[in-house]
């Protein structure tokens, strides 16, 4: 038997339907020339963080083989195993955006405190929050993993040179842009700054990010439900409720629902947001504040779901409106669907209607 022929699929990407392929760097030249006073800094930005995306990732593709498998056997300000690959993207991102003069202040998993970049020119006016390798865990089983970033400007008044540490302390409304790269069996970025959300897959062959997935949406209601299930003793009973809902048999309401959980958020959150689905890391004994991090997980993805359609909460509240405290403040997190989220609200606060 012949085997197929790819070679109308490599012309045009089904998503688009275009014939050619269109670069990172074109798509965000075309989006600034939508914004007529925009100096292109933004744009400088957002490929600066490409860049350095690209490079965790050819690292990540032969960890095994270049001795960045592992722990560092340090513990990070998370209390949490830092593995070698989050030091190196944690370094690979700040390197990127100090070199490219267009941040002054980021704030990242892997740092107790805000880093001011210190740029000798005034030209950095936005500022970084970071997860570098969010599930880093998984690099050593080769399950895919992901780094998130959510951007803000520098609020006027403040001093571009020395940017107080404070100043990445908004709450999520006020990002300009949020986005996630999935590094998976293929790697995308995935980003939005209020105008959709656009995928863009990396082609290793010549280096460059290529739209994909333009104006993505995610369906307002899913099969998929994303939750660590070992810890459902542990759970709210309206929660469980919930879950005990998802897998009652009833073939109408596409129930039972299927359970997803691979342990790499951004991985999960990708996938619930293409297919459909919700993503639920709640309050537990050992997290009572939940696990995911609110400035720079769950606001960024947020930002991401709400643009695409869905909605993100705590629970009880949007979760861009939350007014953050501190850097790596946690946050309870239900993002997907926006019926899923809504119906598993309804089970929070004791309402089992059907929404
Ligand atoms: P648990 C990875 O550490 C992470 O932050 C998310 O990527 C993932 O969804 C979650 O934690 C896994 O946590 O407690 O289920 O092992």
């Amino acid at each position: 038997m012949s085997p197929p022929d790819l070679s109308a699929a490599r012309s045009s990407s089904p998503e688009s339907g275009e014939d050619d392929f269109k670069t990172l760097e074109q798509f965000i030249i075309e989006q600034q020339d939508r914004f007529p006073h925009s100096t292109g800094a933004f744009s400088r930005l957002l490929r600066d963080i490409g860049l350095a995306a690209k490079i965790v990732n050819r690292d990540m593709r032969q960890a095994g083989l270049i001795g960045v498998a592992g722990s560092t056997g340090a513990v990070n300000v998370q209390g949490e195993v830092q593995q070698k690959m989050d030091a190196l993207a944690h370094r690979e991102f700040v390197r990127a955006l100090r070199l490219g003069g267009e941040c002054c202040l980021i704030g990242s998993e892997e740092h107790a405190e805000a880093i001011p970049l210190n740029t000798s020119t005034d030209e950095g006016q936005y500022i970084v929050l970071l997860d570098p390798l969010d599930g880093s865990s998984n690099i050593d089983v080769c399950v895919s993993v992901g780094t998130i970033f959510s951007i803000y400007r520098l609020p006027d008044g403040y001093d571009r040179t020395e940017p107080p540490l404070d100043a990445a302390l908004q709450p999520g409304t006020q990002q300009v842009a949020a986005g996630y790269v999935v590094y998976g069996s293929s790697t995308m970025l995935v980003y939005t700054t209020g105008n959709g959300v656009n995928g863009f897959t990396l082609d290793p062959t010549i280096g460059e990010f290529l739209l994909s997935h333009p104006q993505l949406t995610t369906p307002e209601r899913g099969r998929i439900f994303s939750i660590n299930a070992g810890y459902y003793h542990s759970f709210e009973d309206g929660l469980c409720n919930y879950l005990d809902w998802l897998q009652e048999h009833d073939p109408e309401t596409g129930r039972p629902a299927k359970t997803r959980y691979i342990g790499s958020f951004v991985s999960d959150f990708h996938r619930n947001l293409l297919k459909g689905g919700i993503y639920m890391y709640p309050a537990t004994q050992g997290n009572p504040e939940g696990k995911l991090r609110l400035m720079y997980e769950a606001n960024p993805m947020a930002f991401i779901a709400e643009q695409a359609g869905g909605r993100a909460t705590d629970g009880q509240m949007r979760i861009l409106k939350k007014t953050p405290d501190t850097l790596h403040q946690r946050t309870p997190l239900f993002i997907g669907s926006e019926q899923m989220v809504r119906r598993a609200e309804a089970f929070l606060a004791g309402e089992h209607s059907v929404v």
